[in-house]
């Protein structure tokens, strides 16, 4: 028999984070995340992480009497009463901030990946192993590096981490100001040292698309054997995109969301005519986020590579992404927000589990390194995360670290993610529009 869920734990959690800056605005000191804990009557526990929201916490909670008393291994029936429960909320929607806004995906992914923790526990399995219909494929995942243009923490009275006992290079520059050419090359040179990357993301949608263009040729010119990407999130119209990128498309490897919804087109429509028009190849986190609008964008032939991160695909979702495009001939790769080491972990085994050839995974981890709420986070080494052979996900909270997060969340005057409010010192009075780069105003 298998071990019954004694108890389901919802901790909402906080760390800190730079000034990043992107067409949301710029981030605050913190990131907010939450944490879902299994107990197992065999005394085991299971762990998932999630962003997180009142919704996503109200969520949670509905979910407690159907999955308390649940046994561990009853993971589809579980969470397919929880996907029926959650359904009676209402459509959501993910909305046009660069960040995924809907509850039910992620309150699922969160029950979910604790529930393979455990089930990996008792079937002495990693979690890789047990997703998808060919289980773990390598046994090592490549992962980019995610530069952010910075804004200077000089210009607030928010508590945006300090360079204290800098170990190297990117424990200093991640904390200063980043808005030209030299100062993302000076990034990626840092980010490189620390952990080998062979693969660069630039967080767009902040400057002029030229001046990131010239970004990207600083890029260049630092590492011309990377692989190159730039990300406005659906900043540009068609027109813009398409002038901003000709130039420089020899440098990219492809183009993320550089385009999306303008007039009556919608975003798979204007990235289909982008292809057309330049040849380069798309990824995106924005117009395939789910299986419905990933039937519509294949159709348009809109997306070489959806970025189907498990936060908000789930796990099982985001590998079943991976085998379409390994059939379809696409590309999987994986999205990331601001995250702690539980979900370094899940997105690890998640990227483990896809067949065929991957692109290297986001992640922002490397904005988080030196926070932990596990006792042993996975590291970035040669650019890579090795995959651990032991069961579940291979991660043991601390509990310490996850109470000191906790602390730092209940110390926030908000819930959850809001880009809008550091980016007021640079602008007073500045709002959101998904059409105009952050400091384009
Ligand atoms: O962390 O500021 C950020 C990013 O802009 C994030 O919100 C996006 O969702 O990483 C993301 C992306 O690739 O679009
Ligand atoms: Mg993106």
């Amino acid at each position: 028999m298998f071990p019954k869920i004694k108890k389901l734990r919802i901790v909402p959690v906080a760390g800190y984070d730079g000034f990043l800056l992107n067409l949301s605005g710029g981030h605050a000191p913190w990131f907010i995340r939450c944490v879902v804990i299994l107990e197992d009557d065999a005394g085991h526990q299971g762990v998932g992480e999630i962003p997180s929201s009142a919704g996503i916490l109200k969520g949670l909670e509905q979910c407690r009497s159907l999955v308390e008393g649940s046994r561990v291994n009853d993971i589809k029936q579980t969470l397919n009463q929880a996907r029926l429960l959650l359904a009676r909320n209402g459509r959501e929607e993910r909305g046009r901030q660069t960040f995924d806004l809907r509850v039910a995906v992620h309150v699922i992914t969160g029950i979910e990946s604790a529930l393979y923790d455990l089930y990996g526990q008792a079937v002495q399995r990693p979690v890789a192993d047990l997703l998808g219909q060919y289980g773990r494929q390598r046994d090592e995942v490549e992962a980019l590096g995610y530069l952010f243009l910075l804004g200077d923490p000089a210009k607030t009275d928010l508590p945006y981490p300090r360079p204290e006992n800098p170990s190297d290079e990117w424990d200093e520059v991640r904390c200063r100001e980043a808005l030209t050419p030299e100062a993302v090359a000076n990034l990626a040179k840092a980010a490189y040292a620390r952990y080998g990357f062979k693969d660069f993301k630039l967080k767009g949608g902040v400057l002029r698309g030229e001046e990131e263009a010239d970004c990207i040729r600083a890029l260049h010119e630092a590492f011309p054997e990377a692989r190159l990407t730039l990300d406005p999130n659906g900043a540009w119209t068609l027109d813009e995109a398409v002038r901003v990128l000709e130039p420089i498309k020899h440098l990219l490897s492809y183009a993320e969301d550089p385009c999306g919804q303008e007039e009556s087109y919608s975003g798979r429509e204007t990235m289909a005519e982008f292809k057309k028009r330049t040849g380069l190849p798309t990824a995106t986190n924005m117009i395939a986020t789910d299986f419905k609008q990933l039937q519509y964008a294949v159709q348009l032939n809109a997306v070489d590579i959806p970025l189907a991160d498990c936060h908000f695909w789930t796990m099982q979702g985001a590998v079943k992404v991976g085998e379409l495009c390994n059939e379809w001939g696409m590309t999987w790769g994986s999205h990331s927000n601001n995250h702690f080491d539980v979900s370094l972990a899940m997105m690890t085994h998640v990227a483990a589990a896809c067949p065929g050839e991957i692109t290297a995974i986001d992640t922002h981890w490397i904005w988080q390194d030196g926070q932990r709420i596990t006792k042993e986070p996975f590291r970035i080494r040669d650019g890579k995360l090795a995959v651990p052979g032991t069961p579940g996900l291979g991660i043991e909270l601390d509990e310490d670290k996850l109470m000191e997060a906790h602390r730092l969340y209940q110390g926030l005057d908000v819930t959850q993610r809001n880009d809008a409010m550091a980016m007021q010192y640079l602008i007073p009075g500045w709002e959101f529009d998904p059409k105009k780069p952050a400091l384009v105003r």
